[in-house]
């Protein structure tokens, strides 16, 4: 490995750290943020690791109350630990000049975390024990958290995960920028226009009082999951960017799109994508056997819904990103949104046509 950028170590060395930067090197693929890795010499045999981000203020327009829900996260936690299982939460460092776990520099909003160790994350699932560890991960999270009150969180992110307020921002999208002739987008504008009624579902049951609000991780992809390295469990979830308010259905249905589609979110053929009935059915089993006292059976009964909605609505977000010229996600190529929304509207189209089988495996669960 090369000399690490001298901006960056600038930048990581603002924080308390054990010692001197020795590597820094991009890590994961995240669609929002920007991630290194970074290795600190603190004069033992084995290097010090940390996670270095600059959160993408476009984003999150408030950082730091992103970090103030993340302080508040990390507080209960260690007042409430998750007694007789390994669980991390990542450790917030501090900027050595204001105490603060944050650094402003150059306009630019940077934070340091400690790293999990012999941890790892996977992109796909390759056994049906991950999908089993990964569930119990999330179920675990939600444990953690279902006791952090409410008011100590900011809304860090206004209408995320409210389907209706992306169904506006496609309309608003739309009206700047019309589907012209191209087969993709004439085929995703006609696979919402059908779901139109779709978008507003958790949040009517909400309205109605069936479903309540209780803080939630808002991004529980699988790649979010830490697995120990030695045994496969759930150890840790990262990216706690999103941790807020909200209805606890959207992380149950977004860890389902993310870990039952093997295909992955960056699938290249559509017709590859297809909602694993067994991989559901594993998940299910281990988010329930960590969580299954904080739901209701009326939470039980809008698990289906949650798988899809969520699925439809992250198509949806990437349509009106790629409609808006890729402002929000992080693109590589062109069409790429185009692409993801496509991955997206298929998998939504999946699990439509096994909702029988995704019924009865709830059922079997209850
Ligand atoms: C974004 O940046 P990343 O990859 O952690 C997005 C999620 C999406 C995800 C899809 C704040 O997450 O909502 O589900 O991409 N995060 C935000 O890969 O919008
Ligand atoms: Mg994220």
């Amino acid at each position: 490995m090369g000399t690490p950028e001298p901006e960056l170590v600038a930048v990581a060395e603002a924080f308390a750290l054990p010692g001197p930067v020795t590597t820094i090197a991009p890590l994961g693929n995240g669609n929002v943020n920007d991630t290194y890795l970074l290795e600190v010499h603190s004069g033992g045999a084995t290097a010090r690791r940390y996670v270095l981000q600059r959160l993408n203020t476009r984003v999150f327009p408030q950082p730091e109350l992103v970090m103030q829900n993340m302080e508040a996260l990390s507080e209960h936690a260690e007042q409430h630990p998750l007694i007789g299982q390994r669980w991390e939460v990542p450790r917030l460092i501090a900027n050595r000049h204001t105490g603060r776990p944050w650094l402003w520099a150059e306009g630019q909003f940077w934070r340091l975390q400690s790293f999990i160790e012999e941890a790892m994350t996977v992109e796909a699932i390759t056994d049906r024990e991950q999908a089993r560890q990964v569930g119990r991960g999330l179920g675990l999270f939600h444990l953690l958290i279902s006791d952090l009150p409410p008011e100590q969180l900011a809304d860090t992110l206004p209408g995320f995960h409210v389907t209706p307020t992306y169904l506006a921002a496609y309309d608003q999208a739309l009206l700047c920028s019309p589907i012209g002739h191209d087969d993709r987008e004439q085929w995703c504008a006609a696979f919402v226009e059908k779901r139109r009624e779709l978008a507003p579902v958790l949040e009517d049951a909400n309205k109605a009082g069936l479903l309540q609000l209780r803080p939630i991780h808002g991004d529980p992809k699988i790649n979010n999951v830490m697995l120990c390295a030695h045994t496969g469990t759930a150890v840790s979830m990262v990216d706690l960017d999103t941790v807020k308010p909200g209805l606890v259905h959207y992380d149950i249905g977004d860890c389902l799109r993310s870990a039952c589609n093997p295909a992955g979110e960056e699938a290249c053929e559509p017709d590859s994508v297809k909602f694993d009935l067994d991989l559901c059915e594993t998940l299910l089993e281990g988010y329930l056997d960590a969580a299954r006292t904080s739901l209701s059976d009326t939470d039980l009964d809008y698990i289906y819904v949650s798988a899809k909605l969520i699925s439809f609505e992250l198509g949806l977000r990437f349509l009106s990103d790629h409609l808006a010229g890729n402002v929000y996600f992080r693109t590589t190529h062109s069409n790429h949104n185009l692409d993801r929304a496509l991955v997206q509207f298929r998998l939504t189209e999946s699990i439509e046509a096994q909702e029988e089988q995704i019924q009865q495996i709830v059922a079997k669960l209850r």
